[in-house]
């Protein structure tokens, strides 16, 4: 089990084009389930990993980094560039308790070079800058309060997102437990990371088996993503698996499935591309963790082990249909794929600001600037928070846009929680435009190994003048979706924005547009590698037109795709014109 049926005939056309495995695949199978050198690499005294222990430190989720704007004065001084690791939590549908919040609060003082962490796209936490020799207390404090690094990263299972907000209704429910359920279905069942860790006896491996993922694990990351049609807050079409629950007469009855989306491109590589995931029918309610199970079997299967580039579920259900794939999924469950149930247009909501939960309480959501949980000059978001979770102890809450839910609270608390607010200048929810209560950055560079361009760091410039720009013309009163990204790997899920800049090189962005809210559209590449400081001047006869010709209300993607938009509709995304950008050799190894 485990390994690549290569050349396989269930699909309509081999997917292996290559015949060798890639060298991570050999890291894989040699690594004793996830073991290989860890345990002796954590007590030597060199401040990095050598290449293959980075490999298998990412499925216990750390990414060896370094500063990079550190890079270029290690080469001018001749010194040594230094790692550092990133350690990432995973929170599926982004629930915790205050405590365990509190406590990843404590942990960035104790390790984290900036005492910051990072609220992700994907309902996770990231610590950054961690120096190798506080690895082993950081993830040995995050398995004490409850939580786990195991699968942050590598090629298994992701942190399923789901809708986070705590109403206490049939479908939010049911979809936080099942993110839960999957999570611990899908999760390796290796003792590695308990025996590195946390210090459990080595067991013996001849009787450890890894029953879905087989010695190799997956070809590369699988992710599931779970929504509701009146919230679809994690971009379900961008999953490898979506699951969209289906409540009929108060009861989850099951839900429809989508299978092979995905974000990431390649500059060069025209064959790579976003694709939205395509619908494969209704599965229901007793089988769905079983359905995850099966697709991730069949990427497993069928996935290529010869070019991680192109190894992704999307890749699969593109090349062989969705007919085919239908096939080969039926004759693997054992359980009835029913046709697809009608459920209407997905809604897209943030849940910031006040709501009430439906049992009583309220919850409160807390816009967070690219996620970030940092103290940083005039506005105080790591106190600010520690100061509410520690006054209020509500539960909390991680969303898909990066923000922070504050949940379980009383009618009295709400106005406790805005001059809290207000206190560590934290913008209100309902004081921001659009553009910025929607933009998503990724943190790009100095961090980021693969970053081409910056996007974190410059994104709040960048809103402020789009900002200005849409307020001039009188065109902030519809929700609207900026996402900024330092190079194709799409970590914000750009490609279904109403506007997407995504980095080319330094200081230049391809711009994307004709996405929107709801993430059911692709965008398309309206403009290539603009220069940072023109992107606005870029777009302005652009905004023009939207001014003087939308419909009452009409969103930009929806404009676009009304009036605009030049290539036929289609659900992938080729990088096809970007071919002429210049890729660093380094920017994309083929391990990541
Ligand atoms: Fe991502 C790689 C950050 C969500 C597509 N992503 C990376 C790495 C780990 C860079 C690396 O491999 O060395 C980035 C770490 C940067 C840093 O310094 O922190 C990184 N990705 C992020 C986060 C933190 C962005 C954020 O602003 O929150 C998100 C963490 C999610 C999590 O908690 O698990 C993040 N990444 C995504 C998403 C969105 C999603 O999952 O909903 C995508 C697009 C969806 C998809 O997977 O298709 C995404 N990340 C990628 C890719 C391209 C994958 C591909 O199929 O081509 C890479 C590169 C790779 O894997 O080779 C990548
Ligand atoms: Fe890094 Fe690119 Fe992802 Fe941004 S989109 S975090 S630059 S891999």
């Amino acid at each position: 089990m485990g390994a690549a049926k290569a050349g396989s005939s269930v699909g309509p056309r081999a997917l292996a084009r290559k015949s060798k495995p890639t060298d991570v695949e050999r890291t894989k199978g040699d690594s004793r389930h996830l073991r290989g050198g860890l345990t002796a690499a954590l007590l030597d005294s060199a401040p990095g990993l050598d290449h293959l222990d980075q490999r298998v430190a990412k499925f216990h989720g750390i990414y060896q980094q370094e500063d990079r704007d550190g890079r270029a004065l290690a080469r001018v001084t001749g010194t040594a560039r230094e790692p550092n690791f990133m350690v990432r939590v995973a929170v599926p549908a982004g629930q915790l308790t205050a405590d365990q919040y509190l406590a990843l609060d404590e942990l960035a003082e104790d390790v984290v070079y900036n005492r910051g962490f990072r609220v992700t796209t994907r309902q996770d936490v990231q610590l950054h800058g961690v120096r190798k020799a506080d690895l082993a207390r950081a993830i040995r404090r995050i398995n004490e309060v409850g939580l786990t690094t195991l699968g942050g990263c590598g090629d298994v299972e992701r942190n399923v997102v789901a809708p986070p907000a705590p109403i206490r209704d049939t479908g939010h429910r049911a979809l936080q437990a099942l993110a839960s359920d999957l999570a611990q279905a899908l999760a390796p069942a290796t003792g590695a990371y308990r025996e590195i860790w946390l210090g459990d006896t080595p067991s013996d491996l001849a009787g450890e088996e890894e029953p879905l993922y087989g010695d190799a694990y997956l070809p590369r990351k699988f992710k599931t993503g779970l929504a509701l049609p009146e919230d679809n807050s994690v971009d379900v079409h961008a999953q490898d698996v979506g699951l969209i629950g289906v409540v009929e007469a108060g009861e989850l009855t099951g839900a429809n499935v989508l299978v092979g989306g995905g974000a990431g491109l390649t500059h060069r590589r025209p064959e790579t591309y976003a694709r939205l995931a395509s619908p494969l029918g209704f599965v229901a309610r007793p089988y769905l963790v079983e359905t995850v199970k099966v697709v991730a079997g069949m990427f497993r299967d069928y996935g290529d082990r010869t070019d991680r580039r192109h190894s992704r579920l999307k890749y699969v259900v593109e090349e062989w249909g969705i007919e085919a794939f239908r096939r080969e999924f039926e004759s693997r469950a054992s359980f009835p794929l029913e046709e697809w149930v009608e459920t209407g247009p997905l809604e897209h909501r943030d849940w910031l600001g006040c709501h009430p939960q439906g049992d009583g309480r309220w919850l409160y959501g807390v816009y967070v600037e690219n996620g970030r949980i940092l103290d940083d000059g005039r506005r105080r978001w790591k106190s600010a928070l520690r100061t509410l979770v520690t006054t209020l102890r509500p539960r909390v809450a991680f969303t898909a846009q990066q923000n922070l839910l504050l949940a379980d609270l009383s009618e009295e608390d709400l106005p406790k929680v805005e001059q809290i607010l207000d206190a560590y200048r934290i913008p209100r929810p309902d004081r921001l435009s659009f553009v910025r209560r929607h933009a998503l950055a990724c943190p790009a560079l100095p961090t980021c190994g693969l970053a081409l361009a910056e996007s974190e760091r410059v994104a709040g410039e960048v809103v402020d003048s789009f900002e200005r720009a849409f307020a001039a013309r009188g065109l902030d009163d519809v929700p609207l979706t900026l996402r900024m990204t330092g190079c194709p790997n799409g970590c914000t899920r750009p490609y279904s924005a109403d506007l997407a800049l995504v980095g080319r090189k330094a200081g230049h962005y391809d711009v994307y547009l004709g996405g929107g809210l709801q993430g059911a559209r692709l965008a398309e590449l309206y403009a290539e590698s603009v220069p940072l400081e023109r992107l606005v001047a870029r777009l302005e006869p652009l905004l023009d037109d939207w001014q003087r010709r939308r419909l009452p209300k009409e969103g930009l993607g929806d404009f676009y795709d009304r009036c605009l938009r030049r290539a036929l509709r289609r659900d992938i995304l080729t990088g096809a014109k970007a071919e002429a950008s210049g890729l660093p050799s380094d920017a994309r190894p083929d391990d990541a």
